[in-house]
């Protein structure tokens, strides 16, 4: 392993974290490397933040509560329009320190500024009713206002966008916040926070604690002055916050993945749908929790779309961020193995490989954590690698009867977050966008990203509590209920 470079980009600095608007290690003065997932080489250290830090922080985001909550929110939405602006101005400096932390190869800067604009423009307009009364003379009405100190938890697969889809709303509202990167891809949020000190928002109303999730993050899931918290991960790790935010009666909001399907029905257009779903599942190496992972396709365009596919994934170039291709490494060498068991997993289940199942090989390859684009037809849609989020580039094709089955396979896991439905019937579009059992279903689309302002978040085991839209701001807010006594 490598030295770290003195300094990967100037709006880092090694081995700092932020509480209450200073740059700090953490109180143990203990750190964690975090490597570049493309060559295993250290780009800098982060603090391994733990409890008292994160206790450090909470007590900063108190202090820093009263006035930001009772800001106005014009002032309020103007500094999430220079945090924007800010942000827009250093957008390819942002997006070069995600790609190289997460080893995504880059597809053009992140539209962060965008979402802050969202946000901004609604935190001027989180009005209440005013409410009939029983009594003529007495006035009735509601008014929406912060939680306080509230947490986020956030992952590694797309740290820029989860760090402003969180921290914004929950500041917009008029909350100071803590947030926990995650230890495999910190970067992104370390340089966003020191973004949002540079447009002027003030100290302790965006706090930053680096460290591992059973330590950093399980004292902030779990320390009851956090009175509201958002987590992004895996289940399991949900879980666990859900146990310890149960302790305290916290409130939160959980995205916590999914097995998302393509339902390929015959009619459908393959030139458009092939490429979406290779592009799906080998964008930021299958590392999205939308990503379309199960391909449920009418057994009369099945062998078609299985070859089509093939040869699709067989194109898409992988290699490293700074190079011009499609795919890059998994973000760690535990993601990578874990990838790696569920492609033995399928081979064990009887699923057919056609395509990729190892690493690739080659110099460009010899130090990443790589993972061939991969291909298992004939999946048993209750065999593991049709049930679990495998989170890498693998996908699983399920051939079906007709639309009846296909709902039925589509919906038969725990997860619920994105389907895709690919056919040139508008009544059957229709009808299966609203049977199937998730929060985001796309038509002859790859994403539901096109819609602006859409709320985002899952169905079953994939979650609840909506990112995005309207519906993030208003969830970052309680109403109260006033009754004024009019009788003179
Ligand atoms: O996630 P973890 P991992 C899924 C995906 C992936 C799997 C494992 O299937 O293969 O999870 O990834 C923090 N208390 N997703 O192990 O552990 C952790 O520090 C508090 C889906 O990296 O869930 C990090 O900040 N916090 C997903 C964050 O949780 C804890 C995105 C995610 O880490 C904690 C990521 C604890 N006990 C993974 N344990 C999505 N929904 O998009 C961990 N953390």
């Amino acid at each position: 392993m490598k030295e770290a470079p003195a300094l990967i980009s100037p709006l880092l600095e090694e081995n700092t974290m932020l509480v209450g608007g200073k740059w700090l290690a953490a109180t143990s003065t203990e750190t964690i490397d975090v490597l570049n997932p493309a060559t295993a080489e250290l780009l800098t250290r982060i603090p391994r933040g733990r409890a008292d830090d994160v206790g450090a922080a909470i007590d900063a985001a108190a202090l820093a509560l009263p006035a930001w909550r009772s800001a106005s929110p014009a002032v309020r939405a103007a500094l999430l329009r220079r945090w924007a602006d800010v942000i827009d101005q250093h957008a390819a400096e942002i997006e070069a320190l995600e790609s190289i932390d997460v080893g995504r190869p880059s597809a053009g800067p992140r539209p962060l500024g965008g979402m802050l604009q969202f946000v901004a423009g609604q935190v001027d307009k989180l009005h209440g009713e005013s409410l009939p009364t029983h009594t003529p003379t007495n006035l009735g009405l509601t008014v929406r206002e912060p939680y306080g100190v509230v947490g986020a938890i956030i992952p590694w697969n797309a740290p820029a966008p989860m760090f402003v889809l969180d921290v914004a709303p929950a500041i917009g509202a008029g909350n100071t916040i803590v947030v926990k990167p995650a230890e495999d891809a910190p970067l992104a949020s370390l340089a966003l926070a020191r973004l949002a000190e540079e447009a002027g928002i003030p100290p302790g109303v965006i706090n930053v604690v680096t460290g591992y999730g059973h330590e950093a993050g399980a004292a902030l899931a779990g320390d009851p002055r956090i009175r509201r918290l958002s987590f992004t991960g895996s289940p399991a790790a949900g879980a666990a916050v859900m146990a310890a935010c149960a302790k305290n009666l916290t409130p939160l909001h959980l995205e916590l993945g999914g097995k998302s399907p393509h339902l390929v029905f015959a009619d459908a257009d393959l030139d458009k749908a092939v490429p979406a779903i290779v592009r799906g599942i080998t964008m930021n190496s299958g590392q999205i929790c939308m990503a379309g992972s199960r391909v449920v396709v009418e057994r009369s365009v099945h062998a078609e779309l299985v070859e089509r596919l093939a040869h699709g994934l067989a194109q898409v170039s992988v290699g490293r961020w700074d190079q011009p291709v499609q795919m890059g490494p998994l973000v760690s060498s535990r993601q990578r193995e874990r990838v790696l068991d569920y492609i033995k997993a399928g081979q064990e289940d009887g699923a057919r490989l056609v395509a990729g199942g190892g690493t690739p090989s080659g110099e460009t390859y010899d130090d990443g954590y790589f993972v061939e684009p991969t291909l298992f037809d004939d999946v048993d849609p209750q065999s593991r690698i049709a049930q679990e989020e495998i989170f890498g580039p693998v996908l699983s094709v399920i051939p079906v009867d007709d639309e009846e089955s296909a709902i039925a396979v589509a919906n038969g896991t725990v997860y619920g977050l994105a389907a895709y439905v690919w056919t040139r019937d508008v009544a059957r579009a229709v009808r299966v966008a609203k049977a199937i059992e998730a929060g985001q279903v796309s038509v002859n689309a790859g994403g539901a990203w096109d819609a602006i302002g859409a709320p985002f978040g899952g169905y079953k085991n994939s979650g609840f509590g909506r990112t995005q839209g309207a519906d993030a701001v208003l969830e970052h807010t309680q109403v109260k209920t006033i009754t004024i006594d009019g009788t003179p």
